[in-house]
């Protein structure tokens, strides 16, 4: 297989040449902290370098609001082009190898070359989204009334077949999730009855489901609002446990950070799907409000290191087929796409690591004993270690960036990619 990377080995070498040093000597002295504790600094940096999360495609392209969308130039319009700018999220941060695509935006006629070229950037496809929340040219029916649980049956038929369709795209790519949401809801009282939104809705989610390989997970994606801003047909973890248990063990939950209730206790509920074997997977994103678009750890970066601590634990616990998919899914309206996920992915794996470093036993050890302060003291002082310097070794160790942003902006990729690809117009909405 050729390889095509987009940045040159040579300028990510020369930029890691100037850190190097300082690098060595913060990773020696967390080294001898960690080493006090009895942790050994190598080990979390060879689990930082297991890490991985997706990135998706639409996340390439700057994101909108319901009000307006500010595009910038070099931005990405096909899914080549998404790709590429993918691959420099994945050389520089070596934690991003898997694209999860979105249809029918991302459709092309040979998803073998594809794939192929997925491969030459370095990069594999994660789970593939189908598209029911909007209605595209030529499609003879419209989602105005939903999609799985439209009141039109014909509506109904006609989303079960696009979610099929994204099944048979995804085995060419080589993906093995199939994920689900739906914008179904309703905005006033009496629009639609509860019950029977979601009978219908169940009843089209199994016929997807009797589709989907032996091999494959269907990730229902809950969300409590927007577009629907009265009822939806799967808004909480509770609607979306319940369903993914009438579908089947293949059928599990899928958590996207923004999608609930402000001030919502997620990793409880992370506790609690994983209890009960329904833990499919996750979109990072953060939320101030009631949004689902703003970067991953940039409002509650301690929130997101309580859900990787029970993802800690729910490792050390497993249930059958616990394989959580991670996958960033937030909306870069204000900033250079590449450079939020780069910055997102650096903030995931940064809880990861910090989860890994809790002490077990203390914790344990002291939630037996019911000493409150000092199992919240294994945690603190978990999250309190900057543990930066481990993912920056782990990275320049696989051939990646020390320092992520500024290496990324010595390769000057938008200002080239601004001469090169043709502009967004500012019609585009939210993709
Ligand atoms: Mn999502």
């Amino acid at each position: 297989m050729t390889t095509n990377l987009p940045l040159s080995d040579d300028l990510i070498a020369q930029a890691n040449a100037r850190e190097t040093a300082a690098l060595e000597e913060d990773y020696a002295a967390l080294g001898r902290q960690l080493e006090r504790r009895g942790i050994d600094i190598d080990a979390i940096k060879g689990r930082v370098a297991g890490f991985s999360v997706a990135v998706p495609s639409w996340g390439a392209g700057r994101g909108g609001t319901r009000f307006a969308k500010f595009p910038i130039a070099g931005e990405p319009t096909t899914i080549y082009e998404k790709l590429q700018d993918c691959a420099v999220i994945n050389q520089l941060s070596r934690v991003t190898p898997r694209v999860s695509p979105h249809f029918p935006w991302d459709k092309v006629s040979d998803y073998a070359a594809l794939r192929e070229e997925a491969a030459s950037l370095g990069l594999g496809f994660d789970a593939v989204n189908s598209n029911t929340f909007q209605d595209q040219k030529d499609q003879a029916h419209s989602y105005a009334t939903g999609s799985l649980s439209s009141t039109v049956a014909e509506t109904r038929a006609q989303a079960v077949e696009h979610n099929i369709e994204c099944i048979e795209i995804g085995k060419q790519l080589g993906s093995t999730d199939l994920t689900v949401w739906v914008g179904d809801g309703t905005n006033f009282p009496g629009q639609q009855d509860l019950a029977r939104s979601l009978d219908r809705y169940l009843e089209a989610a199994a016929q997807v489901y009797a589709a989907l390989p032996d091999d494959w997970r269907m990730l229902l994606e809950h969300k409590m609002f927007e577009p629907a801003f009265y009822s939806s047909v799967i808004s909480d973890w509770g609607s979306s446990i319940l369903a993914a248990q009438e579908l089947g063990p293949k059928a599990k939950c899928l958590v996207d950070l923004g999608h609930h209730a402000p001030n919502t206790n997620i990793e409880q509920i992370v506790a609690r799907l994983h209890r009960f074997d329904k833990l499919g997977g996750f979109h990072f994103n953060d939320s101030k409000y009631g949004d689902d678009d703003l970067d991953s750890g940039s409002i509650n970066p301690h929130q997101l290191f309580l859900i990787f601590n029970e993802l800690v634990e729910a490792e050390l616990n497993p249930r059958d087929g616990f394989n959580p998919s991670y996958m960033i899914d937030q909306s870069h309206n204000v900033t250079d796409p590449i450079e939020s996920m780069l910055s997102s992915a650096e903030a995931i794996t940064s809880c990861f690591a910090k989860a890994l470093l809790v002490d077990r036993q203390a914790l344990h050890g002291a939630q037996e004993s019911n000493d409150t302060m000092m199992a919240f003291q294994a945690l603190r002082r978990a999250y309190n270690v900057d543990v930066a310097p481990i993912l920056a070794m782990a990275r320049m160790e696989s051939g990646g960036a020390i320092d992520v942003l500024s290496t990324y902006r010595q390769s000057k990729w938008r200002e080239r990619k601004a001469q090169e690809r043709k502009p967004v117009g500012l019609g585009a909405g939210i993709v």
